[in-house]
């Protein structure tokens, strides 16, 4: 039973020492494969193509949080997410950073300092600008937190309408006066067959005219014609955007150069190679004694 991990080889380092520490056995990299029976887990973003030739094969661990890039999986193997309170503070804080930078006119201040204009708009207090975070989950209750704590009146949305702690929550079947009453809209959805495309007109439609959006979840939620689109016709004021499709946006992409749309090359969290290694032991030893694993995902659901 052995974890092979596809990774950089500085990832890889960090992973080996610790492995090594727990006695865990691991394996660095496809190549370095000597019986393909052994591997039991597999830890990488794209898991190899030939998933066939491991044929004790109990599990994939994307080192991401987000695991929509993972194709199809052979019959009976398990899929898992990294948790990991780094990525979650990370995509928090550029959320909350983008929030800020909508809700005080920085993509047009951006804009302005390149020609030198010096010219202010009226500001408003963050508890005059309602936030929508569509995404309740780890990450999107982290931002709810901070967001409310800066004032912003907060209200979120998710599939269930689980309640939330000192937040409004919306359930699937409420998104319209979710988003009647979201001035800026965060999404911080995973990517299924549910949410692909849902950031589309008719979702635009239904925010308050000039309303702001702030996307961190996949670049496949957001139809970027329509964006621009709403952009143009003023019921959107601004974006800012972590994730496109594709990813990279090619350079000749509209967006790019849009006066009111920032976009960032999905910098929102970065995997800390001894946060992933622990989550992957704490999986390895969940999965030996027959315990919950922490971040299985639901393929039903698709997270
Ligand atoms: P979680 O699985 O913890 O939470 C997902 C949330 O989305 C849950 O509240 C869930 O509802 C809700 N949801 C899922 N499907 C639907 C739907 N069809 N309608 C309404 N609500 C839905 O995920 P995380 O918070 O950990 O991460 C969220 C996403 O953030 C990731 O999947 C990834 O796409 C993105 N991400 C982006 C990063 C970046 O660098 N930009 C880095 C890390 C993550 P319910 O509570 O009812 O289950
Ligand atoms: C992601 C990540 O899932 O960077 O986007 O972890």
């Amino acid at each position: 039973m052995a974890l092979l991990l596809i990774s950089k080889p500085e990832r890889a380092v960090v992973w080996k020492r610790l492995f090594e520490t727990a006695g865990e056995p691991i394996v660095l990299g496809a190549e370095a494969v000597g019986d393909p029976s052994e591997i039991t887990h597999i830890a990488c973003w794209v898991p190899p193509a030939d998933l066939q030739t491991y044929p004790n094969l109990r599990m994939i661990i994307s080192v991401g949080a987000g695991t929509d890039h993972i194709g199809n999986l052979p019959d009976g193997v398990r899929l898992v997410r990294t948790l990991a309170p780094g990525i979650e503070a990370m995509v928090r804080d550029w959320v909350v950073m983008a929030a800020l930078m909508l809700h005080r006119e920085m993509p047009l201040y951006i804009k302005q300092a390149q020609t030198g204009i010096w010219d202010g708009l009226p500001s408003l207090p963050a508890g005059q600008r309602r936030v929508g975070i569509m995404g309740m989950g780890r990450i999107g209750q982290l931002a709810a937190r901070t967001l409310s704590d800066l004032g912003f009146a907060v209200t979120g949305w998710s599939r269930s309408g689980n309640p939330v702690d000192g937040i409004e929550i919306y359930g699937s079947d409420a998104l319209g006066s979710f988003l009647a009453q979201s001035d800026i809209l965060v999404c911080l959805l995973p990517l299924t067959e549910e949410t692909r495309k849902l950031l589309d007109a008719d979702l635009f439609a239904r925010l308050p005219r000039g309303a702001r959006l702030v996307q961190a979840g996949r670049g496949a939620q957001l139809d970027m014609d329509a964006m621009l689109s709403a952009l143009d016709s003023g019921q959107l004021y601004s974006a800012m955007l972590d994730v496109t499709d594709p990813e990279p946006l090619p350079p000749e992409h509209p967006a790019w150069r849009h006066p009111r749309v920032i976009i960032t090359p999905h910098i929102g969290a970065h995997t800390d190679a001894e946060e992933g290694a622990c989550h992957a032991l704490n999986v390895l030893r969940a999965d030996r004694n027959g315990l919950e694993i922490p971040g299985l995902v639901d393929l039903a659901k698709g997270y």
